[in-house]
């Protein structure tokens, strides 16, 4: 059985993943079954749209997209089993919308494609999953697959950072609207590369909106993040790890093992749940372990305790920590135990992972002191004069927003020697996971100012583009790009994708993206970015503080 998979920064030859099992570890059928799942969802698009318009969308439809697509994001789910149960869910839902709209006349009368109108038994799915029109590859044209790609990958991170939103009780319909519409356009042959270019800019303004709901679903839940010091260190009771981005799975961990004598601990993207004024009451909430999501396998191993996936990123596991690793939401991994979604106005329960840490040891040290974080908009607007004095001064010269992933790739050396690199008058602005390759560097801080101010999760870095879009109008320009800002991102997964077309969608010029730039670009496509945008990739430190620093 082959695959073909190109949506990551590891994309095998930084061409796509076509053997038996991807460079992430996912096998070649998880692969085509998520591809087939894909696919499904774009049938059930189809029919949705036609729902809509005579007001008949449900929010369990707008679930089901928004968590299917984020199933299929690198590293979320590795479990065959889970995504063949959301293709059976994408299959009944689709042909009850149908039905709804054939009884009110009102299903439109044209000749629907395979995606809209497949249907299989689940020991077919296999074979399915491997027919040619299912996969990206199915796309002949390599600028039209480029381009569908990038909208495909897009939406992919946007329906992640839905999701979170909607969990603390935040929609908004016009993004689940143009999810379905922009699912369906993947489709549509009679669209123009012009029309797709489109298309891409659309997908970015829409990850400007998701970002936005997603920051009023976290600041208006948990209140604003806050200039932190988090504790890196342990302490010597049981403890759960959490990783991941999602903050109600959180929440509820947190309140559920309160007086449990249990203690809680955040790694990688999770990191940022410190900042929050809401769950800095919670004596038991220690600090956070670790580094990136890539260092797991050692760090999980010295955690001691149980480990809980809330979002990607998964690393297949050694065999000595398995048994104690749990998924939820959109996550999983065949042999991991997996909490089930909350019910209607419900909690989830987290009981099982609970009585599991109590049975064991505490975690072992690997790292002591404190980090500083939490300067999102809000707290960076409250530090705005001393800001804007030190720029005026000129003991602030320029901002580098090193936002993005990290992953395990030697090449993201890069983005530790460009931090220790920079003048000792620059500040990085950073959010998202790639800041563990320099958020505990003595970069010391100008006049009080960290020089690494860190914003929080990856969907945090709409607070950069809130600080930016603030700094222009208190310095009076005409254009975000006249800012003493460089952008040097780094991405993995698609929710970079996401966050880099939001940035296009918000102005932004000349962005540096490494390690590597996205193998699904293909050279016409990414020579529009390059003439219009700006991007391009990372060269060596030197070269690149040069032309940046110019
Ligand atoms: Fe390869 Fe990335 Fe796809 Fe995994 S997600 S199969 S590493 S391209
Ligand atoms: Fe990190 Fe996966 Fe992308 Fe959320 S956790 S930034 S890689």
């Amino acid at each position: 059985m082959s695959m073909f998979c190109h949506q990551c920064q590891e994309a095998m030859k930084n061409i796509g993943c076509n053997m038996d099992v991807g460079v992430c570890g996912k096998t070649s059928e998880v692969a085509n079954l998520q591809d087939l799942l894909i696919y499904t969802l774009k049938g059930v698009a189809e029919f949705n749209q036609q729902a809509r318009m005579i007001g008949m969308n449900r929010p369990e439809t707008d679930r089901l997209i928004m968590d299917g697509l984020f199933s299929t994001i690198t590293n979320a789910n590795f479990d065959d089993e889970s995504i063949s149960k959301r293709i059976d869910a994408a299959i009944e839902t689709r042909e009850a919308i149908k039905s709804a709209l054939e009884e009110k006349d009102a299903l439109a009368e044209k000749e629907y494609q395979d995606y809209a109108t497949w249907t299989a038994e689940r020991h077919e799915y296999e074979a399915k999953s491997e027919e040619a029109p299912v996969g990206i590859l199915g796309t002949e044209n390599e600028d039209v697959r480029s381009l569908r790609s990038l909208v495909l990958f897009g939406l992919k991170g946007m329906a992640a950072y839905a999701e979170h939103a909607d969990n603390l009780g935040y929609q908004n319909e016009e993004i689940f609207d143009f999810v379905e519409k922009a699912l369906v356009a993947t489709e549509d042959d009679s669209l123009s590369a012009d029309d797709l270019v489109a298309l891409v800019m659309e997908t970015g303004k829409y990850g400007v909106d998701v970002m936005a709901l997603l920051d009023e679903a976290n600041t208006s839940s948990y209140g604003n993040p806050e200039m932190t010091e988090v504790e890196i260190g342990v302490r010597n009771n049981p403890a759960i790890l959490v990783s991941g981005h999602d903050l109600k799975d959180f929440e509820e961990l947190l309140e559920q093992t309160a007086g449990t004598g249990v203690d809680i601990y955040t790694h990688s993207e999770m990191l940022p749940a410190n900042y929050y004024p809401a769950f800095k009451k919670y004596d038991h909430f220690v600090g956070n372990y670790g580094n990136a999501w890539w260092q797991q396998k050692k760090e999980f191993e010295s955690f001691n305790g149980p480990v809980l996936f809330t979002t990607n990123c998964i690393v297949p596991p050694k065999a000595s920590y398995q048994d104690r690793i749990y998924t939820t939401g959109a996550t999983g991994y065949p042999g991991f135990k997996h909490i089930e979604p909350r019910e209607e106005g419900g909690k989830k329960d987290f009981s099982e992972i609970i009585e599991h840490a109590k049975q064991l040891p505490a975690p072992t040290q690997i790292e002591e002191g404190t980090i500083v974080g939490g300067f999102a908009h809000n707290q960076v607007t409250q530090l705005a004069d001393k800001i804007v004095d030190a720029v005026k001064s000129g003991s602030i010269s320029k901002f580098f927003v090193m936002a993005g992933c990290d992953g395990r790739m030697k090449s993201r050396e890069y983005y530790t020697d460009f931090a220790q690199t920079l003048p000792e008058d620059t500040v990085i602005l950073t959010a998202g996971c790639a800041k563990y390759r320099y958020n505990k560097l003595p970069l010391n801080d100008i006049g009080g100012i960290p020089r690494v101010l860190d914003a929080g999760q990856c969907n945090d870095s709409y607070s950069l583009a809130v600080v930016a879009m603030k700094l222009k109008e208190i310095f009076e320009l005409n254009d975000i790009n006249e800012l003493p800002i460089e952008y040097n991102i780094a991405w993995y997964e698609q929710k970079a994708v996401i966050v880099l077309l939001a940035l296009l969608h918000l102005g932004v010029k000349d962005i540096k993206l490494g390690p590597t730039l996205p193998a699904f670009l293909s050279p016409n496509v990414a020579n529009v970015l390059v003439e219009k945008f700006g991007i391009s990739g990372i060269n060596e430190v030197e070269t690149d503080m040069e032309t940046m620093m110019a």
